[in-house]
Order: structure tokens, then C-alpha cells, then sequence
């Protein structure tokens, strides 16, 4: 069996990346049941000109794997990481042009960390390696890679949307980065509709076309563009068992429960605003109610994510404020991050789970949700149509994040949907998850990733 070669930004201990939850659980599961290398930052930063700098860590993971990382420097966290990955590419890629910093320093050190990191990969690959890059950070590798005479399968998965081409032309470097993005020889996406919209950006920058084959030919590089959505292991959300009295509230309150990282992108004012807007509508609901929202900070030097926090303790304060009573809070806002089986048990104990981002690549926390529900009295998932989970997860209530009206509206359908629709829904969403699970989309990723590689050599030798 070829070895993997897993490269993402960054690299965690396996146990670790079990605990972090969404796709490191996916990657840890993969490098423990086969050999494989897992190739990326390590977290730290360092002077420039540390020795550190060009020296691969290689250390032995569980089985037959090793992980290899390496440090960035100060000026490469900032420009590369901070910089060009999550002021430009996230943004843009989420359709927040608005928020997008062009700034003309970031760009030559996103490419300058590419090559380094493709240098120092290229003398740790074998010739039956198998290379699979992860997400938006490192869409120059392969271009960088092949520079080096690395003639391995390499493909690359995105975790995160593809923009309409409007807005990825939008970008100044997106000619470049259409270039290599089609140096892979396969591109994995999670919807249909980022299939399509990558491939209108191969069109429209007047470098790609559709071959009979199915294939994309784009500048002078034949690649294949598919959907693989991203799964959850389904069995590590069963058999929970809710929590009871979580926080302070009556015992027969029903909660609704939020997960996410506090970004811009997840809709978290959109979805306080309409349980605020819920209370209000139909009062007969007060005190039997509860949001419980998770959002840890992330990216918090990032400039766009700083007010956020404060947005929030604002609008959950002044929600609290005018309906809550002595005994009843009704919005519990929590910035910490919750280890994985008590998430599944608070999960368990929610009758809704309310996910609205205005754009998110899949969104895994609505998938663990599902999955952690009792099959003889499960609850309602609440999903915006603006996650690529919603292309899947047809039987959740589908709103529009921006329709604050309709999201209230939502909660009560939710709220007095009898069981019998319940579990009917419950069991459609869970035979998708089930069959999409996290060992699909990897296995499914590498076989045709496999497949396009063997039609790329068979190609260069007739
Ligand atoms: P994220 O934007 O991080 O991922 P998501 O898919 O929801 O979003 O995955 C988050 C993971 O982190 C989940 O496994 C969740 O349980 C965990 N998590 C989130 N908040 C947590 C908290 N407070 N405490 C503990 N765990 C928490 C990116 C893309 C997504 C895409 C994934 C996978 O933005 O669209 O679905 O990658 O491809």
C-alpha cells in the first residue's frame, strides 16, 4: 500500500488532533490505519535565520506514520498565515470581499513559504508516495513540487468554498493561483456548486475548457475537478448521554445549542437577532427556552475578527436584558472550547441545533449534531442554505441566515414538530451521514486521485 503524504498548514500530535475535532480527526484516523507522513507547520515561530528554520523534525506517530514539521518565522506567520491565508483568501473565498486587506507584502511570502516548505518535502518523498495538500494556505505546493522534479500523485482538497467567478477575479494574484490550482491532478471540493464555480473560473480567466473525458484542461495542464463532501465518524457521536442542568435555568426548558468558532462567516448575529426576534414574536415561549452558543476565538490578531466578541457580548447582554427574569437567562454565551464528549453529550441534551453561517465550506458541527440525537426521540437541526452541508442534509429545517424573520419562524416549527417527523427526519439525515462518512471522503479522495494520476503518466508516455 502507497504511504500518504498528508500536508496541511498545520501538524498536530495525533491524540491531539482527535480532540481538536473536524478534519484532524479525519487525518489522524487516516495516518493511524495506514503508513503515511504527515507534513506542515508545527506552531511555533521563530527568528529569522534560526537554524530551526531548515531543519524537517521528523518524529514517529502511532502505526507505521511520522509527523515533519517545521517553524515559520515571524514575518511569514504574519504575512503568509495571518496575512495572505486568513485576511485575503479566507475572506474572499467566503464572499466578504468587504473585509479583504490586498496588501502587496502578503503575497511573496505566501509563495516564499510554499517553496520552502516544497523544498523541504521534496527530500522526504518516495517515489510510491501518495501526496495530498490540505486547504487554502498551501494552493502553490504542487506548482512547487513539480518545479522540483516531484512527479508523485499530488492532490489537493479545499475545505473552504469556491467564490463565484466574480469574486475570485477579484483577487490581484488569481491568475496565479487558477495556474496552480490546476498543477494538481485532482482538485477535491465540497459541493456541487464549488465544482461548478471552479470550473466557470478555469472559463473566465480565459485559460480552461471541459475535455471529453471530464477532465478540466487549464493552462496546458489536464486536472480532474471533484466533489468529495467532508464526513464525520458518526460513531463517535452515538450512544451519548444528555447532560442535565447544564447552566441555571427551569428544568423543563428546551435548549438549543450552537458550536462554532467565532468568525465572521458563521452568522452568529444573525442567529442571536432571530431568537431575540423569536422571544419577542411568540411570548409564550419565554422561560421555556434556552440558546446555549459555544464560540471560542480564533484568529484574534486577524483586524476583521476583532469586534466581533464584543458584538456579541453586546447583543446576548442586551437579549438577556430585556427578556430574562431571576430565574431564566435566556442566551448562554460561552467563549471556551468544550472537549469533544462533552460536546456530544450537550449536543444530546439539545431539541434544536441552530447552525446559520453566511457561508461555510461543509460544516461539520450540524453533521455531529445529527449524529449525536436519540434515534426513538431526536431533535431538529435549524441549517443555513449558505453551508455546503445543506446541499446534503435536505431533511434539517433550510433558512436563509439573512431572513431573521424566517429563522424565528424556524425555531417554533422546530419546537412543536411532533415526533413521528422528527424521527422520519432523523433517520433520512443519518443514512447521508452515515454513507458520507469521514473514511469515504478519504478513501474516495485517494482512489481518484490514484485514477487521475495513472491517466496523467499513461498520457505522457503515448
Ligand atoms: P470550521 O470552520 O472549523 O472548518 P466545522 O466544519 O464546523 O468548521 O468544524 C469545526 C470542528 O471543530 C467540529 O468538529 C467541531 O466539533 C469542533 N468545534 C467547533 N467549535 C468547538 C468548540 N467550541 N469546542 C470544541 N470543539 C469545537 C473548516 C471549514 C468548514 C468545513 C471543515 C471541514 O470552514 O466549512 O466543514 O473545515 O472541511
Amino acid at each position: 500500500m502507497s504511504r500518504i503524504v498528508v500536508v496541511s498548514n498545520r501538524v498536530m500530535e495525533l491524540r491531539r488532533a482527535t480532540q481538536a475535532g473536524g478534519v484532524a480527526v479525519a487525518i489522524a484516523d487516516l495516518l493511524k490505519a495506514r503508513p503515511g507522513l504527515w507534513f506542515g507547520w508545527n506552531g511555533k515561530v521563530v527568528e529569522d535565520g534560526d537554524t530551526a528554520l531548515s531543519d524537517v523534525k521528523v518524529r514517529k506517530a502511532a502505526g507505521q506514520s511520522a509527523l515533519a514539521t517545521l517553524p515559520l518565522t515571524a514575518e511569514e506567520h504574519r504575512d503568509y498565515y495571518l496575512g495572505y491565508s486568513n485576511s485575503v483568501l479566507w475572506p474572499v473565498f467566503h464572499n466578504r470581499l468587504d473585509l479583504a486587506h490586498f496588501d502587496a507584502g502578503f503575497y511573496p511570502r505566501y509563495t516564499g513559504v510554499n517553496k520552502r516548505f516544497a523544498a523541504a518535502l521534496a527530500s522526504l518523498i518516495q517515489p510510491d508516495d501518495i501526496v495530498w495538500v490540505h486547504d487554502y494556505h498551501l494552493i502553490p505546493l504542487a506548482v512547487e513540487l513539480r518545479r522540483l522534479g516531484i512527479e508523485n500523485p499530488i492532490g489537493f482538497y479545499l475545505h473552504i468554498p469556491v467564490p463565484p467567478p466574480q469574486t475570485f477575479l477579484a483577487i490581484p494574484e488569481y491568475a496565479d493561483l487558477a495556474q496552480a490550482l490546476a498543477a494538481y491532478d485532482l482538485v477535491g471540493l465540497q459541493t456541487e456548486a464549488d465544482v461548478s464555480n471552479l470550473i466557470q473560473v478555469f472559463k473566465d480567466s480565459g485559460q480552461g475548457r471541459i475535455l471529453q473525458d471530464g477532465r478540466v484542461l487549464a493552462f496546458d495542464q489536464r486536472l480532474s475537478i471533484h466533489r468529495f463532501p467532508v464526513g464525520i465518524d458518526a460513531r463517535d457521536f452515538m450512544g451519548a448521554t444528555p447532560v442535565r442542568n447544564l447552566v441555571q435555568s427551569p428544568s423543563d426548558a428546551q435548549r438549543i445549542i450552537g458550536v462554532d468558532r467565532l468568525d465572521y462567516t458563521k452568522g452568529l448575529p444573525q442567529k442571536l437577532r432571530a431568537f431575540g426576534r423569536f422571544l419577542e414574536k411568540y411570548p409564550a415561549y419565554l422561560r421555556k427556552v434556552v440558546l446555549t452558543q459555544i464560540a471560542p476565538p480564533t484568529r484574534e490578531s486577524v483586524e476583521a475578527y476583532t469586534d466581533i466578541r464584543q458584538t456579541l457580548e453586546a447583543l446576548s447582554g442586551k437579549i438577556n436584558g430585556m427578556f430574562g427574569e431571576l430565574d431564566w437567562v435566556p442566551i448562554h454565551y460561552i467563549h471556551r472550547s468544550a472537549p469533544r464528549d462533552r460536546l456530544r453529550d450537550i449536543y444530546r441534551a439539545s431539541r434544536i441545533g441552530f447552525f446559520t453561517p453566511l457561508r461555510d465550506g461543509m460544516n461539520l458541527v450540524a453533521k455531529e449534531y445529527v449524529a449525536a440525537q436519540a434515534p426513538d426521540d431526536p431533535g431538529v437541526p435549524i441549517l443555513s442554505r449558505f453551508a455546503g452541508a445543506a446541499e446534503q442534509l435536505v431533511d434539517a429545517i433550510i433558512v436563509n441566515p439573512y431572513n431573521v424573520e424566517e429563522m424565528a419562524d424556524a425555531i417554533k416549527q422546530a419546537l412543536e414538530m411532533d415526533k413521528a417527523e422528527r424521527i422520519a427526519r432523523y433517520e433520512r439525515l443519518m443514512s447521508v451521514i452515515r454513507t458520507y462518512d469521514s473514511a469515504v471522503w478519504s478513501a474516495s479522495f485517494l482512489a481518484t486521485l490514484e485514477a487521475a494520476a495513472e491517466e496523467r503518466s499513461t498520457a505522457r508516455i503515448s
